[in-house]
């Protein structure tokens, strides 16, 4: 089995070219500016509102996605309620919930999409529940018809965690409430149009990344201001402080690292087709490995296998006879961490699937050479 000389690690940021990363810097020197509602990240916000399609009143750049999160659960009036969303995900998308006081309440997934269940999400409501946190995880969309539906039946809002769906387009057409999003010429709209909001995170492990940053789009453009006032310590001016804010605001650096590498979007996600194929072409003749197939932007290449011990003898082997540091995103489940362990075993579903699931490498530039030789360890690993 071959061992790679160097390390391949579940993913690497993309970086720019340096010389033009230097020009911006010497923009960013010039300025003498380096956050607070710099000149880069407008020029960012922006750019933004053109690719996503949404107008620039819609839409609020911060420091991290967590942040992000953060603020806009508590711009949309969550603390104190109850929220339905999925163990199945990263941490971050409870955390920041428990945060401004609301408390997540567990519900499971459906299987093909690996996303939360509208239908379990629906049997946990009850009148304390102010909204539903579906997340499009790896950018697999969920069913955004089911969570419309609910939200009209019980008047709950619907916040989307798209930390991994930048960039996924889709045709929609049950609704067209979102009006500040624009249709782009083959009739699909960003996925950000969707719900009340959504968050799309710049980390670095994301294929499009400003080091660190997170987005949030809104359908309501009133909710601007406050997203604005919040992410300032929601002091205004010298002299007045009306909410309890805080600093989540996007650097210059980030900014100018973010417009860099919206360059290059249309690339970064080809080349992470390219990957998928490859991984694809690798397993196409072996049932005992199931590439999870709906995420539009490739993400990441979650695969199932048949048994969570198979699943720990792939993970390990990887790692230690070839030098591949695969994931198990997303395991184990939130439910299964000290502060949600209130939810554990009420959603078998993700529980079976989180004991099965791997995320192999991917990003710009893993030489799709290498990931045929990976595919091939994984089918040698299994022999
Ligand atoms: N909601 C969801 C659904 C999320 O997945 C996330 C974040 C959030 C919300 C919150 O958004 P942010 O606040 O992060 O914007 C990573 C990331 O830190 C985290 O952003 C991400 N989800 C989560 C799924 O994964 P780790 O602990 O796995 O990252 P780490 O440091 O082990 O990095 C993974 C691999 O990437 C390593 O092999 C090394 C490589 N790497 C990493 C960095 C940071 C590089 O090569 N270069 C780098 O600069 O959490």
């Amino acid at each position: 089995m071959k061992r790679f000389e160097k390390p391949i690690l579940v993913t690497r940021p993309y970086l720019p070219p340096l010389e033009d990363f230097k020009r911006g810097c010497e923009e960013i020197w010039s300025n003498q500016w380096l956050t607070n509602n710099g000149p880069m990240l407008q020029r960012f916000q922006k750019e933004l509102s053109q690719y996503l399609g949404v107008s620039e009143t819609n839409l609020a750049l911060f420091n991290n996605g967590t942040l992000a999160l953060e603020l806009g659960y508590y711009a949309m009036g969550l603390s104190g309620g109850a929220v339905i969303t999925t163990p199945f995900t990263f941490v971050a998308t409870s955390h920041a919930l428990v945060r401004i006081g609301a408390k997540p309440v567990f519900a499971d997934i459906d299987p093909e999409t690996m996303c939360l269940s509208p239908a379990a999400a629906e049997k946990m409501i009850t009148p304390r529940t102010k909204a539903i946190v579906p997340v499009h995880v790896y950018g697999n969309v969920c069913d955004v018809e089911g969570f419309e539906r609910l939200s009209e039946k019980y008047g709950v809002k619907i916040i989307y965690d798209a930390a991994h769906a930048f960039g996924v387009k889709r045709r929609f057409e049950k609704f067209e409430r979102f009006e500040g999003f624009e249709k782009f010429k083959d009739g699909v709209r960003s996925i950000g149009c969707c719900g009340d909001m959504s968050m799309f995170s710049f980390h670095p492990t994301k294929l499009f990344h400003s080091c660190e940053g997170g987005l949030l789009v809104f359908k309501d453009a009133e909710v601007q201001e406050k997203l604005f006032e919040l992410r300032n310590f929601a002091i205004h001016g010298e002299l007045s402080c009306t909410d309890v804010g805080s600093n989540a605001k996007m650097n210059e650096l980030q900014a100018l690292m973010g417009l860099e590498c919206l360059k290059k979007i249309d690339e970064l996600l080809e080349y992470r087709q390219k990957i998928y194929d490859a991984y694809a072409e690798g397993f196409v003749d072996c049932a005992d490995v199931t590439l999870v197939p709906h995420s539009q932007n490739k993400a990441y290449v979650p695969v199932l296998f048949k048994d969570y011990e198979t699943r720990e003898r792939v993970y390990t082997e990887l790692k230690e006879k070839c030098n591949v540091f695969s994931r198990r995103y997303f395991y184990p489940l939130l439910t299964d961490f000290a502060p949600y362990v209130y939810g554990k075993g009420s959603c078998p579903m993700a529980e079976d699937l989180a004991s099965r699931v791997l995320t192999l490498p991917t990003y710009y530039g893993l030489p799709l050479e290498d990931v045929k030789v990976i595919a091939g360890c994984i089918l040698e690993i299994m022999a």
